[in-house]
């Protein structure tokens, strides 16, 4: 047994693995030193990976629902065949725009997703819903206004901050950033450096922060806010930045100066000295970044919270250098712009809610209603591939009704999972160590890494890697070739630089083929590269894209050639553990911003107006719903839906609701009670656990529980399933992004 290099697929980081695998079980399970990012760092949730692969949920066949409700498995023929025949039905009868496609990939799988888009492609519809868009497209929104496209997207240089605020993130639990444990303990240990957590929780991080800020739930706005005007107020502005790459500053510091500044750290439930020492602290760091996650983003003002996150940073000058927050180049475009639809009547809106795209995506949030609803181009089909929403979609009631009145669901997954219960026809994949695969989490900065990884276990019976399945459902409804006879002999025996010139000429001759460019490649390309890396055909384009831009930081990597688009191909292919293709500059990273000046407008006048609109005073909790839950952390032992045997936790199997001691002593329970949670939509039982590290008032329950597993021919719920309680229209206005982090709840006392 040797050990065989991968990744872990858990979370964004994907750190580099060696894994022993002993008739299709992984023995042993160790962090990969040479992987250039993760150098042999893992965390708990790694090592339990055999769980994922091995366990008894696994699909072996596709599936047809019978009337009776039950499943006939049946053969890959018939299977595609049918589902083609159905979506080719819906689309000539209603139109394309009246078929959805969900995910395309989670935490370490995209591949797939780019294969994916050709079949919306066939399709003709724009509707690409993920879960992408119930978390950051508020984020993304922000960056297109300030910056100019919505694919600027912000690192943080965490690793080398002399100051890190963590905004609304619990990086122990959640990482986020490459080797998260040792560089927080390294913070920790440095006295020259500076760690503030912003969390209503004493989290783990919070415990090894220099200074906590335990706001009140959903008062980020406020907070931040109050930061902006003490940096104004104190004239602590880097004003030389601003001079330089902004324009735009006077209506955001005309609006700053009326921030009744100690009103608002009031709201936030904080101290006003310790908020001044954090903008002080700010303003004087040699390098400071911030690291925003779900905290902010899936809670109260989201997008404005995202918008004075931005501009914290850029008020104190610290974007473009190290230790600041920095942009970053893409490998492969994780997402894309979507221009302002008010201008672009070609941007397609919804149906029911007329929501335009942000960074080509639309927010899973609105997409019951979007079936539900009463419009002739109501959603009546729906594609998932890699993504549960019926769990992990806001309000899992409303998922279900709307699933379930759909003419055609189809699931692509490794599992029955509770999405794939509910659809028409279930489609096996083969699991993520099983096949060619890879993440474009490639958001580092300066230095950039990658890694592809190829299969260290034989296929799971029945089953089929996924770009397979959309070159096979793209031939069937008729919009790709089964053999392209020329362009295949040509990268077989012409070389890639003849190929290169035939494609072009197909495309030109055939453009709609150009559209599902990356099928093309597969099914040409993709066969020169050798045992089960077709899939790693498309990142030839994205190679030679990425070359022709960034040249300079690809040649500062160590890759050179005189073809500098193959060589970096040649090296994706050959890096078994991942490696560093670019390296920039922190002095490039101006040159990211898109508007055609050059400069950041600061002034996003939405927001501005949402700033100014900030009730002063403090939200009363309400009378029926009492209670604020976190509906969603992070624990030890959770990890999405990703893992679906609850035999992979060794802690926590109840996924418990924390809850202050005081609250607990007043409704009479105690840890190891159970109680029912009620929100406006849902009921849903929990096993009480008492914490000091949480505030009177709030509770929080973890997500990535309640999946059904067979136990004796049984299917079994294990754990709380927390979309039972967030309802859909609670939610940011202008992106549809849920607000999780609180839920206003009731608890009912002790379930005997
Ligand atoms: N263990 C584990 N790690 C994961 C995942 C997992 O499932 N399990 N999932 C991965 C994914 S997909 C994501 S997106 C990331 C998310 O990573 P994080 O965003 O770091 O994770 P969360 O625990 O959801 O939320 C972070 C913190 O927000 C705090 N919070 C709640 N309400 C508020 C508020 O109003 N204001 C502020 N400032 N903070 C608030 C919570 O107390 C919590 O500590 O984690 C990734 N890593
Ligand atoms: N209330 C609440 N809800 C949340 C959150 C929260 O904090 N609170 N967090 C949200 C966040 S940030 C995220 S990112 C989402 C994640 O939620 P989803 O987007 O639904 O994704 P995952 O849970 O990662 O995985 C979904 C499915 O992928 C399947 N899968 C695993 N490997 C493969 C494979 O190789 N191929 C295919 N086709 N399928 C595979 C798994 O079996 C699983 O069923 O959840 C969100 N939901
Ligand atoms: S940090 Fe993320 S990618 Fe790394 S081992 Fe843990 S879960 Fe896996
Ligand atoms: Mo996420």
């Amino acid at each position: 047994m040797t050990w065989k290099k991968t990744a872990c697929i858990l979370c964004s980081e994907n750190c580099g693995l060696e894994i022993k695998v002993d008739a299709g079980r992984f023995t042993h399970i160790r962090g990969d030193k040479a992987n250039p990012e993760s150098r042999g760092y893992l965390c708990q949730k790694a090592t339990r990976l055999d769980h994922y692969q091995n366990h008894e949920d696994r699909l072996s066949s596709p599936l047809e629902k019978q009337a009776d409700g039950s499943w006939k498995p049946i053969s890959w023929d018939i299977a595609i065949a049918a589902i083609a025949q159905k979506l080719l039905a819906i689309k000539a009868e209603y139109g394309g725009k009246t078929i959805a496609y969900y995910g395309g990939g989670g935490q370490g799988n995209h591949l797939g997703g780019v294969y994916g888009a050709s079949l919306r492609e066939a399709l003709e519809t724009p509707f690409l819903y993920t879960a992408l868009a119930q978390e950051k497209t508020g984020d993304f929104w922000v960056n297109g206004k300030l910056f100019g496209k919505q694919t600027c997207h912000i690192t943080s240089d965490v690793e080398n901050a002399s100051y890190v605020v963590f905004l609304g993130t619990n990086p122990w639990q959640s990482h986020g950033f490459a080797r998260a444990r040792v560089v927080l303990k390294e913070i920790q240990r440095d006295p020259s450096r500076t760690m503030v957590v912003i969390d209503p929780r004493r989290t783990k991080t919070a415990q090894m922060a220099d200074i906590h800020l335990q706001l009140r739930p959903g008062t980020d706005a406020y907070l931040l806010a109050a930061l902006l005007a003490i940096l104004v107020e104190t004239g602590s502005i880097d004003s030389g930045f601003l001079d330089a790459h902004c324009t735009g500053a006077e209506p955001v510091l005309s609006s700053l100066r009326q921030i009744p500044i100690s009103e608002f750290i009031a709201i936030a439930g904080l101290q006003e000295e310790e908020v001044r020492k954090v903008a002080q602290g700010l303003a004087a760091a040699p390098a400071a970044c911030i690291r925003a996650d779900l905290g902010i983003q899936q809670s109260q003002n989201s997008s404005l919270n995202s918008y004075l996150e931005k501009l914290l940073f850029l008020l104190t000058g610290n974007l473009g250098k190290e230790g600041s927050n920095n942009f970053h180049s893409f490998l492969m475009p994780l997402i894309g712009h979507s221009p302002d639809a008010d201008k672009d009547p070609r941007i397609a809106r919804t149906a029911i809610h007329n929501m335009a795209p942000i960074s080509k995506l639309y927010p899973p949030n609105i997409l019951p209603d979007e079936i539900l609803g009463d419009h002739p181009e109501h959603i009546r089909a729906v594609f998932v591939d890699s993504a549960n929403p019926v769990v992990s979609g806001a309000d899992s009631g409303a998922y279900k009704k709307a699933f379930s009145a759909l003419d055609l669901l189809v699931v692509v997954d490794v599992c029955l999972s509770e999405t794939a219960e509910m659809a028409d026809y279930v489609l096996p994949a083969c699991s993520q160590f099983e096949k060619t695969e890879a993440t474009f989490f490639s958001l580092k900065f300066p230095g950039n890494a990658f890694h592809l990884r190829t299969p260290i276990a034989p296929k799971h019976p029945g089953t089929l890697p996924e770009p397979e399945m959309y070159r096979r459902l793209c031939v069937a409804l008729g919009a790709l070739p089964e053999r392209f006879p020329l362009l295949e002999a040509t990268a077989k025996y012409g070389g890639r630089k003849a190929f290169g010139i035939a494609l072009k000429l197909l495309f030109s001759r055939k453009p709609k083929l150009a559209s599902m460019a990356p099928l093309v490649l597969y099914s040409t390309l993709g066969k020169t590269l050798g045992k089960d890396m077709e899939s790693a055909a498309v990142l030839w384009a994205a190679a030679h894209h990425y070359a022709k831009r960034h040249h300079s930081a690809v040649r500062r990597a160590g890759i050179t050639g005189k073809d500098l688009g193959e060589a970096l191909f040649d090296k994706l292919l050959a890096s078994r553990s991942g490696l560093i293709f670019s390296r920039h500059r922190y002095d490039d990273t101006l040159s990211f911003i898109r508007h055609s000046d050059k400069k950041i407008h600061l002034a996003i006048p939405e927001l501005i107006a949402a700033l100014e609109a900030l009730p002063t005073t403090a939200q009363a909790p309400s009378s029926e719903f009492p209670f604020l839950l976190m509906a969603g952390e992070r624990r030890s032992y959770n990890a999405n839906t990703i893992y679906r045997s609850p035999d992979w936790r060794k802690d926590d199997p109840d996924g418990r609701m924390q809850m202050a001691k005081s609250d607990a002593e007043t409704l009479g329970v105690a840890s190891g009670d159970t109680v029912t949670v009620r929100s406006e939509v849902g009921e849903l039982s929990v096993v009480v656990q008492c914490s000091d590290a949480i505030l009177p008032g709030v509770v929080s329950i973890p997500h990535g529980y309640g999946l059904a597993y067979p136990v004796d021919g049984k299917r079994v719920v294990f754990g709380p399933q927390v979309n039972e309680l967030t309802s859909s229209g609670h939610c940011d206005t202008i992106t549809k992004t849920p607000f999780h982090k609180g839920v206003p709840v009731a608890i009912l006392g002790k379930t005997p």
